[in-house]
């Protein structure tokens, strides 16, 4: 299964967010990660629904947001309308997330299941068929945090309970160094941010630079099921 590599767009440039998704959809992403925040599940905010709309036509790759808010349910049909395709939500923002799941998929939206670092992965075994599981690797609300560095064993674990279909992503400080460490563990959604993607240029040839070597470490990885 080849890796998937998504882009964050909070790191992007916000001054010119268009050009940004057209400049990284040429360069080669999977897919578009949007980080949605209220300041009060994480004391940040970040993108809305009304940016996803406005920078929806510009690409026809999948957009996957992430919902670090108190209240998920209330941002489905925003998301759904703007473009979403993917609607993640934090285990820990709401006591029933089989009706939310439930709720995402009338929308017409893929579930997925975020864990902070905090939260023991075990939580996913009450939440039967998770096809989507999000590991965060750094605690969530900011980009440019160090990561955690358990993060590969809480993959192996969320790999072990949602069997060899689920999709399993990893969320920050994934760079050259980590993404190897994080695949072997069975992650195959990469997000890239300011460790990897944003590093040099805004352009779609520094960015098709980046992504070529995220590529190539994850080709060099032993169980090559990120390869
Ligand atoms: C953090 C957010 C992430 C970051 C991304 C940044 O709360 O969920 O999606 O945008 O992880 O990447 P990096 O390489 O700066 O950690
Ligand atoms: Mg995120």
């Amino acid at each position: 299964m080849a890796a998937e590599l998504s882009a964050s767009l909070m790191c992007a440039r916000l001054d010119r967010l268009g050009e940004e998704v057209v400049a990284l959809d040429r360069a080669g992403v999977d897919s578009f990660h949007i980080d949605v925040m209220d300041g009060h599940f994480v004391p940040n905010l970040a993108l809305t629904a009304d940016i996803v709309a406005a920078v929806r036509p510009l690409s026809r790759l999948p957009f996957q947001a992430h919902l670090m808010v108190e209240d998920p349910a209330a941002y489905l049909e925003p998301l759904a309308q703007a473009g979403c395709d993917v609607f993640i939500f934090h285990a820990e923002a709401t006591p029933y997330p089989r009706r939310l799941m439930s709720q995402i998929a009338k929308h017409g939206m893929r579930a997925g299941v975020a864990l902070n670092p905090a939260t023991p992965v075990a939580v996913l075994e009450s939440v039967a068929d998770v096809p989507f599981v999000q590991i965060m690797s750094v605690e969530p609300g900011f980009a440019g945090q160090d990561w955690i560095t358990t993060s590969p064993d809480r993959v192996r674990a969320a790999r072990a309970i949602c069997g060899p279909d689920a999709s399993i992503l990893v969320d920050g400080h994934i760079d050259r160094t980590t993404a190897p460490l994080l695949a072997d563990a069975g992650a195959d959604v990469f997000v890239c941010g300011t460790s990897s993607l944003f590093r040099g240029g805004h352009d779609t040839a520094a960015y098709a630079s980046a992504l070529s070597a995220m590529r190539e470490c994850l080709a060099a990885t032993t169980t090559g099921r990120a390869a």
